[in-house]
């Protein structure tokens, strides 16, 4: 069994910046590197240690960057090398690092490899992507795109299909052959030798094919994607490889994201003697809610499924694995909206969510906003909407007779541009985030939520984000001490201790709109720190949520 390591990267947190939407500093109405610059204080401030970046390569922009055309290349919006340079060197004068999002499992149509490939069946790239003749007279097989439609489109030039598990723009890269990996380990070692601190991985379990691509038996989405799409027969080898050849020789950190890594299998990625990657972010949680045709297709679940879900995976890392603990990214809705109550007590439960993101084991991920406490936009409007996810859907699922409106509903729930609206920087025009025209319109509620409100408000989110990242640089017990889940009566609550040789801390949240009551026997505790006010130490207002130390 691995041994327990300690490291900066599990010590550290990671905030998540989508530069589309951050600062724009020309006026383009498009975030960009120097808008990111404009605010490093900001960020320094917050007290967030690890920066990153959703992609910033040139992209036809098709996925909004994670459909890469030249993986050496910034993308002009967003600025040039220079910035990025003067980007990087900005956050290490502060202490703080930056990690590159790389998109290995599949590139743009528009990288010179694709263009390449599609010229002909005898082109030396031709199985750089994976390309296959139809069949009687469709598609390969029956897979599905993550997008929607078949995850095959035909190209008349070769008359035959090529692979794309996300948009047709998207084509898969094919991991098997040699060259590829070559040509992305290269990639790899030019960012490193930048000076980057690591990377977030996209969607790293897909990259190994199962290659008698045969149909999926599954009606459920996400069971194609677990059993068909994920953890294919040479995805730890290719991963291995990468380390081996490239990862190993720099002090940096690699996190895969994990769409159908289930806890069963998760320790295979990051276990610490495993030589791939040092943590994930699984989406177990994150996909709690998605039917058979995926998260448009609601179906219910409760506190309780999340609880469970979060005590599982901790139990399957033990010692020897390590994820990354979120609630929200650039793919999902905003966390207090999801997971909190963004009307009556968005205050209350945007810090109760803080807590929990800092107080679970492993290292923890902040969304851009989080801190400010925004929430999801409900546009009115398809065409106020951006994301290819939500356009494509839209289509189907009109085409299949459901109403424009109600689809519009399952954007407002569930769309991923409830977090790619802009940041909310102050009241005046499109949230101070441009001085030009947003490539996506602003949250109305800027007006109410927004940086500089909220930094002139001791009591605001942001404090509470501050407060408590600085209090959890002071505890490695929230970092190395074990977990253990407290079981209450009530599926409201969710209590867990926190143990080491240091400290023994009991965190005690209440999620729910209700008052209950703390029936814990914390006599031996004194209580900490407490996200509202509140002295009936046996009741527990709605959302409140309190850390206790042994004394
Ligand atoms: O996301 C893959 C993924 O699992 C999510 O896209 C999620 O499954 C999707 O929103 C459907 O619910 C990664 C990136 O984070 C995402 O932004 C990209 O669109 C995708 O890969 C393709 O690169
Ligand atoms: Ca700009």
């Amino acid at each position: 069994m691995a041994t327990f390591t300690k490291a900066w990267w599990k010590e550290e947190v990671i905030y998540q910046i989508y530069p589309r939407s951050f600062k724009d500093s020309n006026g383009d109405g498009i975030g960009d590197l120097r808008g990111i610059i404009s605010k490093l204080d900001y960020l320094a401030d917050l007290g967030v240690d690890i920066i990153w970046l959703s992609p910033i390569y040139e992209s036809p922009n098709d996925d909004n960057g994670y459909d890469i055309s030249d993986y050496y290349k910034i993308h002009p919006e967003f600025g040039t090398m220079a910035d990025f340079d003067e980007l990087l060197a900005g956050l290490h004068e502060r202490g703080m690092r930056l990690i590159m999002d790389v998109v290995f499992n599949h590139s743009s149509d528009e990288h010179k490899w694709f263009e390449a490939s599609r010229q002909s069946k005898y082109n030396p790239y031709r199985d750089y992507y994976f390309w296959k003749p139809g069949k009687n007279g469709g598609p390969p097989n029956n897979w599905k795109s993550f997008f929607g439609g078949s995850a095959w489109e035909y190209d008349a030039t070769t008359e035959e299909y090529y692979l794309h598990l996300f948009t047709k723009k998207q084509p898969d890269l094919n991991w098997e052959n040699p060259k590829v990996r070559e040509g992305i380990y290269e990639i790899v070692k030019f960012w490193l030798d930048k000076g980057i601190d690591g990377f977030r991985m996209d969607v790293i379990p897909l990259i190994s094919k199962r290659l008698d691509f045969a149909d999926s038996p599954y009606e459920a989405l996400n069971e194609t994607i677990e059993k068909i799409y994920s953890n294919g027969p040479k995805v730890h080898q290719y991963i291995n490889e990468m380390y081996e050849k490239v990862l190993k020789h720099y002090d940096i950190m690699t996190v895969g994201e994990g769409p159908g890594i289930s806890k069963e299998v998760g320790l295979n990625y990051v276990g610490h003697d495993r030589g791939e990657l040092n943590m994930i972010f699984h989406l177990d949680h994150m996909f709690l809610g998605h039917g058979p045709l995926g998260k448009f297709d609601p179906v219910p679940y409760s506190w309780q499924d999340v609880k469970d879900l979060i005590n599982d995976w901790d139990a399957a890392m033990g010692r020897s694995g390590w994820i990354s603990v979120f609630l929200d990214n650039h793919d999902f809705p905003r966390l207090v909206s999801r997971f909190g109550n963004d009307k009556e007590y968005r205050l209350e439960s945007a810090k109760l969510l803080a807590m929990m993101v800092l107080t679970l084991r492993g290292t923890p991920c902040i969304y851009q906003g989080s801190e400010l406490g925004m929430s999801n936009v409900h546009f009115d409007s398809i065409e106020d909407y951006r994301d290819i996810e939500t356009h494509n859907y839209y289509k189907e699922f009109t085409e299949r007779g459901l109403s424009p409106e109600a689809f519009l509903e399952l954007v407002h729930e569930n769309g991923r541009d409830n977090v790619r609206t802009p940041m909310q920087w102050d009241d005046s025009e499109h949230a101070g985030f441009t001085t030009g025209t947003p490539w996506i319109k602003a949250n109305p509620n800027y007006i109410e939520i927004n940086s500089e409100k909220v930094l002139a408000d001791k009591n605001s989110i942001y404090y509470f984000y501050q407060k408590f990242l600085a209090y959890r640089k002071q505890t490695k017990t929230l970092i190395y001490g074990a977990y253990e889940p407290i079981a209450t009566e009530s599926d409201k609550l969710f209590v867990y201790r926190r143990k080491d040789k240091e400290a023994d801390l009991v965190i005690v949240l209440n999620h729910s709109d209700l008052v209950e009551s703390c029936n814990i026997d914390l006599s031996e505790y004194r209580l900490e720190i407490q996200n509202l006010e509140n002295k009936m130490a046996q009741v527990l207002l709605p959302w409140e949520a309190r850390l206790y130390r042994k004394l």
